[in-house]
């Protein structure tokens, strides 16, 4: 393919005092961000899903392929399905098919097989990542890069919606090939987690974990 045309940059220069200010707000946003269980079905606009996915899908990709889709469900029916489909696979997780220390690492968190929320709260974007594309004629393009895209994309969907004041958890039934049956996807994208959206759930309550601090989680050298 042909080197695209070039265009200048439209870029925001700040000085060194609004960088750090922007900066220490943007991380005390981000610090209140929590894995929630427990949404209240309280409706969410339509246009606020939009502008989260739109934002989700400003991430760098490998040779700007793009290669992902969100599927934004609100359909009750749609959501009952995934939640029995996830349901059914959480059972047997639980029952055994984690294996012992899985379910030890997971005993923190208090989860089990139960999954209300996937009806409960009013979205459910499912992620999926295209392994490969197609051209004009058909024919397989391959992809690069898609895991680490679509993992980027997924990091800004989940900072999006939190900066609109929405509750999301990340949720990752296994297998969870049944999505891409009740979503209607092509066999070439692969699901690659749940992101339920809504608001908490009055008196919502999350698990007292902490976050691993600056020094344990970046080197400078
Ligand atoms: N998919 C299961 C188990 C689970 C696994 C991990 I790793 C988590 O961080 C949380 C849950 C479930 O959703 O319960």
């Amino acid at each position: 393919m042909a080197e695209a045309p070039h265009l200048p940059l439209d870029h925001v220069t700040l000085t060194m005092a609004e960088a750090l200010a922007r900066a220490e707000a943007f991380q005390s946003l981000m610090r209140r961000r929590r894995t929630v269980r427990d949404f209240s079905d309280q409706p969410v606009p339509r246009a606020l899903i939009e502008a989260a996915v739109a934002t989700a899908a400003t991430a760098p990709s490998g040779a700007n392929q793009q290669p992902w889709c969100f599927v934004c469900l609100s359909d009750p029916a749609l959501k009952r399905r995934i939640r029995e489909a996830a349901e059914a696979e959480e059972r047997e997780f639980y029952a055994g098919r984690a294996g012992e220390a899985w379910l030890q690492a997971l005993a923190p968190l208090g989860t089990d097989a139960e999954k209300p929320f996937l009806e409960r709260a009013p979205w459910l974007i499912v992620v999926f990542a295209q392994r490969w594309g197609e051209d004009a004629s058909g024919q397989r393009v391959k992809h690069y890069y898609v895991p680490e895209s679509v993992g980027i994309a997924s990091g800004l969907l989940i900072a999006a919606l939190h900066n609109a004041g929405l509750a999301t958890l990340t949720h990752t039934p296994a297998p969870m090939q049944f999505l891409t049956e009740i979503c209607g996807r092509p066999e070439s994208e692969k699901p690659v987690m749940i992101v339920v959206v809504g608001h908490p759930a009055p008196g919502c309550q999350v698990p007292a974990i902490t976050r691993k601090p600056l020094d344990q989680v970046a080197v400078f050298r």
